[in-house]
């Protein structure tokens, strides 16, 4: 069978392998303590954390509908690296660091530096950080209603520690949530509501407790149609003995990707939960959820174009084609170098939105700060998605299609980062929401922020096509123009 064995590309430590995000460190945050945490990180990354990844792709979540005596249970049953990822999430701060605020404006740049080091090994444990994240910003932002899952959302104490999910997809409607949810709330004597409904997609649904939409009923049974009358939700979804609250579990969803996380069908039947926003304000209320999560979207995918590019140089150092190493090959180097300047660009977009967000966060933002926020969050989530990952997989030949190097389940994974958390199409159209209702100062402050040289050219052209177009066509169809906008306005923000 011959003697040649190509030897496969080595992860070592990608803190000190990303020569980008040390300098970008270097630049902003030169401070010991962050240096000395990222490297040891690093470190367990490759030495801990990758394997228990490889785990959870391996060793899928299941459900198990009844007990041995036939009694409905409806548990699920995640394996041992799963839980002990969350263990390590806690440990290591991966959420208590964005709300702990050591490092003032600069304390989210921190924390996300450490989730994208941590996603392409974690077997997308992310995701329910992402939402755990996303919860505490929500209630951080009500001025904290209830202490203790705010306290336990942030904490670094493992046995404490807890995750949430996001239930927000109903059969009839993911992007539009505000008609497709028919979720209804029924008032209970205690002030506390009970929930019945059909939550479609669910992930992380071994979280501890969930934020979710419903439509809370008068006495007559009747609700509110559209987004005033969807009201916001907190509710622990299992309680100690891993007993469901009035909760049956449909199904879990047979996905493409994403394998390790429980993402099933909910059926709720009589859900306790407490209303946690204003009667009716429970959209505007989960936006802040949104904006978190969009931004942990971001930056887990800029992980995943980091971490691909990080193995193709390896592997390209390794790999001999037409007698000479692939590193040799000039048209070979090119196509690495394209994928490492969309990935270069795509980090410092992506630190830039936590840049802002931690400025935001820390009370010292200006008013052009929080504009750009708004405006580049839907941006920078829309545009890092997958073709880096995809391309990336081309440059290991044959081996990039096969299951076992671990290289397969990098595309399947991504593949989901431009559907959830809102598909392109409806953050292109959340662009547009944040100029009109902003009356265009998230442009004005797009373009002030950028070098002044190159925007104003840039700005009056891009300005006058935008309006060329917007005028050209027939009155209600400026969202033609909005995806075209939006990627745009990503290509001028990352080329500047
Ligand atoms: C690896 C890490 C990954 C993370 C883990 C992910 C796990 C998977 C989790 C999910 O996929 S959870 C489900 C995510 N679902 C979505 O993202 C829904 C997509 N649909 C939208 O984003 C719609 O635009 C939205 C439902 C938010 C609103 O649609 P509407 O009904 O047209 O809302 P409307 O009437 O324009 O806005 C209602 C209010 O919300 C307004 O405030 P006011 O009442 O004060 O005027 C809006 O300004 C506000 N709003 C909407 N989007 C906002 C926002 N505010 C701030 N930021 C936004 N982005
Ligand atoms: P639709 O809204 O039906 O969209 C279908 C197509 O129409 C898309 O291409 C979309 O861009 C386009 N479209 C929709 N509206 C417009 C418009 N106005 N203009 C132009 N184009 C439009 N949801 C949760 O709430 N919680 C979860 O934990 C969760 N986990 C998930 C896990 C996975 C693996 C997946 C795949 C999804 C998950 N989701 C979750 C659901 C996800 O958020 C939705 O699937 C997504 O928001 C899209 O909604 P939809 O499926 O109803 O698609």
């Amino acid at each position: 069978i011959g003697t040649f064995f190509q030897e496969r590309p080595l992860l070592t430590n990608p803190f000190t392998q990303d020569a980008l995000l040390r300098a970008y460190l270097q630049r902003h945050l030169p401070d010991q303590q962050v240096q000395r945490d990222l490297l040891l990180f690093g470190e367990r990354l490759v030495s801990e954390i990758e394997a228990l990844g490889r785990q959870c792709e391996l060793s899928p979540p299941v459900l198990q509908r009844y007990d041995a005596w036939g009694r409905r249970v409806d548990r699920i049953l995640t394996c041992d690296a799963w839980t002990r990822l969350k263990h390590i999430s806690a440990q290591e701060g991966l959420v208590a660091a964005g709300y702990e605020r050591t490092y003032g404006d600069w304390s989210r740049v921190y924390q996300m530096s450490k989730i994208y080091l941590f996603a392409p090994s974690a077997g997308l444990y992310t995701c329910p950080l992402a939402m755990t994240d996303g919860a505490a910003k929500v209630i951080e932002s009500l001025g904290v209603p209830v202490r203790e899952a705010f306290e336990r959302l942030t904490t670094r104490d493992e046995k404490r520690f807890w995750t949430s999910g996001q239930w927000m997809t109903e059969r009839r409607g993911g992007s539009d949530v505000s008609s497709g949810t028919e979720t209804v709330a029924r008032r209970q004597q205690d002030g506390w509501f009970k929930l019945y409904g059909f939550k479609w997609f669910t992930s992380a649904t071994d979280a501890d407790m969930t934020l979710t939409l419903a439509r809370i009923t008068d006495r007559h049974g009747r609700s509110t149609a559209g987004s005033s009358g969807l009201s916001l939700f907190l509710a622990e979804a299992w309680d100690s003995d891993g007993l469901c609250n009035g909760i049956e579990v449909q199904r879990l969803k047979d996905k493409l990707g994403t394998r390790q996380v429980p993402t099933a069908e909910l059926l709720l039947d009589g859900m306790s939960a407490q209303l946690l926003s204003e009667e009716g304000r429970g959209v505007a209320s989960i936006a802040n959820m949104l904006t978190i999560t969009r931004i942990h979207n971001t930056v887990c995918a800029v992980g995943a174009m980091r971490r691909i590019t990080h193995l193709c140089r390896e592997y390209a150092r390794k790999r001999a084609a037409f007698r000479k190493l692939l590193k040799d090959h000039a048209l070979h180097v090119q196509t690495l170098s394209r994928l490492e300047v969309e990935t270069r660009a795509a980090f410092l977009f992506a630190m830039e939105v936590c840049r802002l967000l931690g400025r935001e966060e820390n009370r010292s933002a200006s008013d052009r700060d929080t504009l750009l926020l708004r405006l580049l969050t839907p941006i920078a989530k829309l545009y890092t998605a997958v073709s880096v990952v995809s391309e990336g997989l081309e440059s290991f030949g044959g081996q990039g299609y096969i299951e076992d190097t671990g290289l397969p389940s990098m595309l399947r994974d991504a593949q989901v980062l431009s559907i959830w958390e809102g598909t392109t199409n409806v953050l292109s159209l959340d662009v547009l929401r944040s100029i009109a209702k902003s009356s265009g100062s998230v442009l004005q402050a797009f373009f002030t922020d950028l070098l002044v040289c190159v925007c104003v050219c840039l700005q009056e052209r891009l300005l006058a096509r935008f309006a060329q177009t917007a005028a050209a066509r027939p009155a209600g169809t400026l969202e033609l123009s909005a995806r075209d906008l939006a990627y745009s306005l990503a290509r001028i923000y990352m080329g500047a």
